[in-house]
């Protein structure tokens, strides 16, 4: 069936996407486990649930040919010490590839393979980040403001969170005697997702 073209309108500062069909909200008790600092977590859920990210998505037909569109914001925050993140994940279809750009705040984009082969590149607003086949995402803010960022991907590409949510990615974004640095993760373990 042929679609009509369209139009979308972004708000760089806010990161509004409109009209969008699906925003998801992601608080700390939807990414238990995650952070490393499960004892910061659990303080931090005695108190509240703070929102980690959003990210709001128009609706594609998820088939080869179509491309999905999105807008993710970060709030900033740490749990331990540790940066707000998104979960990452791989793509079902592991052979697809992504392209992030930065539009507000600052951040770090963290890659690894199932094999272990791990990169990171930091993202600052328009700065453009292409992510190959088989590499796993994870995007965090490394700012004290919003992390606000546009990513575009093939329409089938699914996403894998399965292995992620196992083990995390190779490395970590901690802030420690006020240095942002990556550290390694102690749970990491290699995947096997493809
Ligand atoms: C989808 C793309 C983004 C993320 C969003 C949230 O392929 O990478 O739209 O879905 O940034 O991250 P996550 O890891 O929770 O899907
Ligand atoms: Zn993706």
């Amino acid at each position: 069936m042929l679609m009509n073209p369209f139009l979308m309108n972004i708000d760089f500062k806010s990161g509004d996407l409109k009209p969008n069909d699906r925003t998801n909200i992601r608080k700390l008790s939807n990414m238990k486990g995650m952070f490393l600092d499960t004892e910061s977590e659990r303080r931090i859920l005695e108190s509240g649930d703070p929102l980690i990210y959003s990210f709001s998505e128009k609706v594609l037909p998820e088939e080869p040919g179509h491309l999905q569109i999105a807008m993710t914001s970060i709030n900033p925050g740490k749990v331990g010490q540790e940066y707000y993140m998104t979960k990452g994940h791989y793509h079902k279809l592991a052979h697809t590839s992504e392209v992030y750009l930065g539009l507000e705040g600052r951040g770090c984009l963290l890659m690894q393979t199932g094999d272990g082969i791990f990169a990171s590149l930091d993202i600052r607003p328009g700065v453009l980040a292409y992510i190959p086949p088989f590499w796993g995402h994870r995007m965090v803010n490394t700012g004290n403001t919003p992390f606000i960022f546009f990513a575009v991907y093939p329409g089938d590409a699914g996403h894998n969170y399965g292995d992620i949510e196992k083990t995390g990615f190779a490395k970590i974004l901690v802030e420690r005697n006020g240095e942002t640095f990556l550290a390694n993760n102690p749970r990491w373990k290699k995947g096997s997702s493809f």
